[in-house]
């Protein structure tokens, strides 16, 4: 049986829950509650000494690291393929993996401090934070062709890490009305099973709320 480390609202462990649905794979969930520091138990440092999840185990082997889950996820269960073999089409699906990880996330704490209406906003941070978030916005809408997803006419890892993540943005004020084959993209994420199944409930949003206001404090 595989097993996922995981909190239900959380981007990094979404991403590999959303790709062991689309695999259709049995797996199950334990859920690390991060409100209440579970991470930092010895039980799970045990698990994984960064304290992070997600956490995957199966056949033996216990991983971490979301992006190599999601490459494992694909050699390890080939069916349905979620990385294009062709070379022009996979460097498209990397680039928006890449992208997401090292572009958008690292602005995403300004711009959650618009989302949940948190005390104390930065405008300087978050005028920056959404500069960078629009660059790359406007570079995934270059990306996006003919086809349904990135470099694909099926689902792929990419849409994965990117449609976990982007189909939040306008809650944080960026408008997307520069981005018509993004908000299209993101309509067809999200009317999907795998997105609706894992998709936070309102109390999922008011204790994440709680958990940003305590690492504020
Ligand atoms: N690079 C890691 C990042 C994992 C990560 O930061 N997870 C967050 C939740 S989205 C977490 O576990 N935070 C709790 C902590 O670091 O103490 C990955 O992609 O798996």
């Amino acid at each position: 049986m595989i097993t996922l480390y995981y909190s239900p609202i959380h981007v990094n462990p979404r991403r590999v829950w959303i790709t062991l649905i689309e695999k259709g794979l049995k797996f199950e969930l334990v859920e690390v509650k991060l409100i209440n520091d579970e991470q930092f138990k010895p039980e799970f440092l045990a698990i994984n000494p960064f304290h992070h999840i997600p956490v995957l185990v199966d056949d033996g082997l216990t991983m971490v690291e979301s992006l190599a889950i999601l490459d494992y996820l694909e050699a390890k269960y080939p069916n349905p393929p979620m990385l294009p073999k062709d070379a022009k089409d996979l460097a498209i699906v990397q680039m928006v993996q890449h992208i997401c990880v090292n572009e958008i996330l690292p602005a995403r704490e300004p711009l959650m401090s618009v989302m949940f209406d948190l005390p104390g906003k930065n405008p300087e941070a978050i005028e920056q934070a959404k500069i960078k978030v629009n660059t790359a916005l406007k570079f995934f809408e270059n990306l996006l062709d003919y086809r349904p997803f990135f470099g694909s006419n099926n689902l792929t890892l990419g849409d994965v890490v990117a449609g976990t993540l982007i189909p939040w943005l306008p809650k944080t004020g960026i408008s997307f009305n520069d981005y018509p084959k993004l908000t299209a993209w993101c309509d067809r994420l999200v009317a999907r099973p795998a997105w609706q199944a894992t998709q936070a409930t309102p109390e999922m949003m008011a204790n994440y709320y709680k958990l940003l206001i305590k690492r504020m404090g």
